[in-house]
């Protein structure tokens, strides 16, 4: 039995159990609530906006000496630990819905630092990202943005420290200025009217492990069986 047989009979083996892993019907979702959510001004860097009374997460960007610099930025932070231990996040997303903007906003998301909390966060204090901390950028278009695909930052984070903390921002070469208002989770009562930025989530039970030992035993013993055969 050749190399590239070997490498054959191990990769249909992965695929069958991959199959098996991703085809378990227990799936679930779970529209998350931020546990925090604030919005900092680069001209007020020391000023808190994300205390209970903020009703209002605020994205800005704005013309200075011909150029369009960002100047207020948006921190959402979501709890992943309510999802139950073992399973797999399959798909997260978080759809920013503004009830009013200005201008042609295109927004970057980037993944943050966790230590931070609404009711002290500035524009100081909170914690830096870079641009290898960029998750995605999207245009404005028909008063939606799209969603934001964070499906891997999510499952990197349910697996350390349960914590997801995103800041959103006004990007792109505009020489216009614009913002992007949206309601914070605090505003939120149930009232469809006051739609907070949710952290949509659908996860599956990872199969049990000794389901999990008797696919891998089963691979192993054909696996072996193949080997011995001269014939793939
Ligand atoms: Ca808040
Ligand atoms: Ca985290």
């Amino acid at each position: 039995m050749g190399k590239y047989s070997i490498y054959k009979c191990v990769y249909l083996h992965l695929m069958v159990l991959l199959f098996v892993f991703v085809s378990t019907d227990r799936a679930y979702s779970a529209l998350l609530l931020p546990v925090d959510d604030a919005y900092t001004r680069v001209a007020a860097p020391d000023t808190k906006f994300g205390n209970l009374d903020d009703n209002i997460i605020f994205l800005e960007r704005i013309i200075v000496d011909s150029e369009s610099i960002s100047s207020a930025e948006a921190h959402f932070k979501y709890d992943l630990s309510v999802i139950p231990a073992n399973q797999i996040i399959t798909s997260a997303t978080i759809l920013l819905d503004p009830f009013t903007f200005t201008g042609s906003p295109e927004i970057s998301l980037f993944e943050m630092g966790d230590n931070w909390d609404e009711s002290t966060i500035t524009y100081n204090n909170r914690p830096t990202f870079t641009q290898a901390d960029k998750l995605g950028e999207k245009p404005f278009s028909e008063s939606i943005f799209d969603a934001f695909d964070v499906t891997a930052a999510a499952q990197a984070n349910y697996l350390t420290d349960g914590f997801i903390s995103l800041t959103a921002v006004i990007s792109g070469p505009l020489q216009t200025a614009s913002s992007v208002s949206m309601y914070s989770q605090n505003i939120f009562s149930g009232n469809n009217n006051f739609t907070p930025i949710y952290l949509n989530v659908e996860y599956q039970e990872i199969p049990e492990p000794a389901t999990l030992s008797i696919l891998l035993l089963g691979g192993v013993i054909s696996f072996r069986k193949k080997i011995r055969s001269p014939h793939f």
